[in-house]
């Protein structure tokens, strides 16, 4: 017998459904597990070569002397990453989604063993780079404070209208590699109007993770989400 495409497809609905339901009570428990250490919980998220590493490494060499801070990064495979990040003397821990599928995103429970790895009562600020992807990290919520979005120069200036849920749910947009700008044919305004387009009002920094310009005020922005929850917790 031919099988009925819509119950095939209503079937798939329901496990997305459930699946996303599932990782939403993890997520949860995550964020009140971190708030009750106090640890600010940052997600940055892009597509694959953006930037995220390096503005990490970058925004761990300035902020750490004052800011205890860990890092957990996604990747596919490999421990490239946390190498590169562990250089800045944070406890990195590294997740290889290969193991599990290959998966494009971290969920809350792969955050919630990862992080039994980390000494919670020793950091103020636990940073999470995920997967390099536009699409799927957006849809699992993993427990964190705020989101981040790093979209580089190099990538197009259309690249919120196309990934809209992205740009929507960050608080904070890292428009990266300005440095390169004098060699691209880029419409940077454009770019600018189409994240405010997605998401009117929402921080939009010019960095260049490479030389530096620009990190101070994207950092600025961190260390006052930090100060604002820290405060929260000695209250
Ligand atoms: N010119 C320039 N290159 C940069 C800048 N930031 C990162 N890069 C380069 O871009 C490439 C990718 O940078 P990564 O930091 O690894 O990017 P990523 O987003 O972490 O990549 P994945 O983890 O693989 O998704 C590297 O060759 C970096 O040196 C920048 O501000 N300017
Ligand atoms: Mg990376």
């Amino acid at each position: 017998m031919k099988p009925v495409e819509g119950n095939k497809s209503t079937r798939e609905v329901k496990v997305v459904t459930r699946v996303l339901a599932v990782n939403e009570r993890m997520a949860e428990q995550n964020r009140r597990r971190f708030a009750e250490k106090g640890v600010f919980v940052i997600n940055v998220m892009s597509s694959p070569g953006s930037g995220k590493t390096t503005t990490l490494q970058k925004t761990l060499e300035r902020i750490m002397p004052g800011i205890r801070a860990a890092v957990i990064v996604g990747d596919v495979s490999t421990t490239h990453d946390a190498d590169r990040l562990a250089v800045t003397g944070a406890p990195v821990v590294q997740v290889n989604t290969d193991a599990f599928g290959g998966d494009c995103h971290l969920a809350a429970h792969v955050i919630e063993k990862a992080a039994d790895a980390i000494d919670l009562d020793a950091i103020d600020l636990l940073i999470i780079e995920n997967v390099g992807n536009l699409v799927c990290p957006a849809e699992f919520d993993i427990g964190e404070d705020a989101r981040v979005v790093v979209l580089s120069v190099t990538e197009g200036e259309d690249k919120p209208v196309k990934y809209p849920t992205m740009f929507r749910l960050c608080d904070a947009a890292l428009l990266n590699k300005i440095d390169l700008l004098p060699h691209l044919d880029y419409d940077k305004a454009q770019a600018v109007g189409y994240i405010q387009q997605v998401h009117p009002g929402m921080p939009i920094f010019e960095i260049s993770a490479r030389s530096g310009e620009g990190l101070e005020a994207w950092i600025n922005w961190l260390r006052e989400k930090i100060r604002v929850k820290l405060a929260a917790r000695s209250k």
